[in-house]
């Protein structure tokens, strides 16, 4: 275990390492006003308005005129756009920005933050929580907390993840990592300020989702600007949800979701909720990788980063939630997940062990069940390894295909025509080529 461990430590530490240094030459490229204003939501004509009345930086300028920005340039924008949107005034984001510059002038370096979250992510892998601690604690004595949130802690974890992804690391690794970013954004959590505005939200994980971390910072967001807000976290059931809603009555519910299970989940409990008529935002990661999947969930898309989600957010505050066109359908259920295992592990024994075939059908489940509950989605991937990143099962392609086929068999088996799309999608991805 050890060996093991050190080994993930020195290829993570080289693996991981290497493809955030990949993103460097990108983050020195110089871009448009029109780029820069589409990253950060702040249309261009205020951007220019910022720089003559502020003085707030001279962009370099083609030959033509026109404005070029380095990375620097862009995050500082970012920060102070969203200080903007959560209610600051534009003049005090800057001095404040400049109050930071002054006491550390490099906090604009991007290799600064880039040095810290390798770091980070290699104490992470080595399980040296002192260490991890250390360098999180040094990127938030020298960066603003959005800075450290997305540059050091999102994307630490994005790596981790990959390489969870490639068996590079072990969820051990994974484990202690969430725990050190949670344990710092919970100090900052209870040292926010008291609430100076009337609104209430409720910030939770959907029905089977663990990811804690992404309802722990919308509510650290909508604290520091001033909102009541609270994290029911990991894992919040169907079941008594709707019910505790409509008594409270929080003014919104704001729901994260990382993958597809999730977001079947939360499909259903948004639509148990819309009958308490509190609205209802939402966001995470499956809605990233799948965004058909935002029109058929009962409330509101807060975009795609939950650092900047705190206006959509509080723009709910007294609206009715937006009803779907259809009721999600019925997800397979205990019961028959159990004779899908069973029928899969008669097709499969003796090619895979119990414990594959287990995570199989846990993972499989969850395309059948996003059939069910949403029909055929847009942008479902056409090959085995999409397959793979999206439903979080790690085989080779050979086993793979296997594992699909006998699942697609084994559903026919089991639900019969009202998995047919299902099964039709899983027969041919069984059978398919890699995506070009
Ligand atoms: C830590 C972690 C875990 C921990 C969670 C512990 C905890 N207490 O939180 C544990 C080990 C439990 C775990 C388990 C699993 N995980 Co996990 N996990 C992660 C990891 C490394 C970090 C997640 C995180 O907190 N990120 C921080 C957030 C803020 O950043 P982000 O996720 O990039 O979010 C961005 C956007 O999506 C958006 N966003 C996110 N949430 C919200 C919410 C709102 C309202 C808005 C507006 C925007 C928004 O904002 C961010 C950009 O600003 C990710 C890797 C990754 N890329 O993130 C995998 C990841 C999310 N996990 C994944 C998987 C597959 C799983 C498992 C299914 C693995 C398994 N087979 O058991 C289980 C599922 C468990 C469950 N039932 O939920 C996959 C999901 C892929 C997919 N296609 O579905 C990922 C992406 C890893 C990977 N590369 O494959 N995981």
């Amino acid at each position: 275990m050890h060996r093991a461990a050190n080994r993930a430590a020195d290829a993570t530490a080289g693996r991981i390492v290497t493809m955030t240094d990949r993103a460097e030459p990108d983050d020195s490229r110089l871009i448009g006003i029109a780029d820069v204003a589409r990253r950060i939501a702040i249309p261009p004509a205020t951007l220019r308005a910022w720089e003559r009345r502020y003085g707030l930086l001279r962009p370099s300028r083609t030959i033509g005129g026109h404005r070029l920005y380095d990375a620097g340039q862009v995050a500082m924008l970012a920060w102070i756009g969203s200080r903007v949107r959560q209610g600051s005034r534009v003049g005090d984001a800057i001095r404040l920005w400049r109050a930071r510059d002054q006491v550390a002038p490099e906090i604009h370096g991007d290799g600064v933050a880039v040095g810290i979250r390798n770091r980070w992510i290699t104490a992470c892998v080595r399980l040296d929580e002192a260490g991890a601690d250390a360098a999180l604690g040094d990127g938030f004595a020298r960066f603003p907390v959005e800075v450290v949130i997305r540059d050091i802690l999102q994307a630490g974890l994005a790596d981790i993840g990959e390489a969870w992804r490639r068996g590079e690391v072990t969820p051990h690794q994974e484990h202690l990592a969430t725990a050190v970013a949670t344990r710092r954004i919970e100090v900052l959590v209870a040292a926010a300020p008291p609430p100076s505005r009337p609104g209430r939200f409720w910030c939770a994980c959907a029905p089977d989702d663990l990811h804690s971390l992404p309802p722990l910072l919308m509510t650290l967001m909508l604290r520091r600007a001033g909102w009541s807000a609270s994290t029911l976290s990991g894992n919040v059931p169907e079941t008594g949800f709707s019910v505790l809603v409509a008594r409270e009555r929080p003014d919104v519910v704001v729901f994260t979701a990382q993958h597809l299970r999730a977001a079947v989940g939360l499909a259903r409990a948004a639509h148990e909720l819309a009958a308490a008529g509190v609205p209802i935002g939402f966001g995470g990661g499956a809605f990233v990788r799948l965004p058909a999947l935002c029109a058929q969930i009962h409330g509101t898309y807060l975009g795609d980063a939950v650092l900047d989600a705190v206006s959509g957010a509080t723009s709910l505050i007294g609206q009715s939630a937006r009803p779907i066109e259809h009721p999600p359908g019925d997800t397979i259920g205990p019961e028959r997940h159990v004779r899908l295992l069973a029928a899969l592990w008669r097709r499969l024994s003796g090619h895979v062990t119990p414990g594959v075939v287990v995570d199989a059908a846990d993972a499989l489940r969850n395309v059948v069940d996003t059939f069910a509950v949403f029909g055929a989605v847009e942008g479902l991937p056409s090959d085995l390894s999409g397959l793979s990143a999206l439903v979080g099962l790690r085989q080779d392609d050979e086993t793979l295909s296997a594992i699909a086929a006998a699942y697609a068999e084994a559903a026919d088996e089991v639900i019969g025509s009202p998995a047919a799309s299902a099964v039709e999608y899983l027969s041919r991805i069984a059978t398919s080529r890699p995506d070009a």
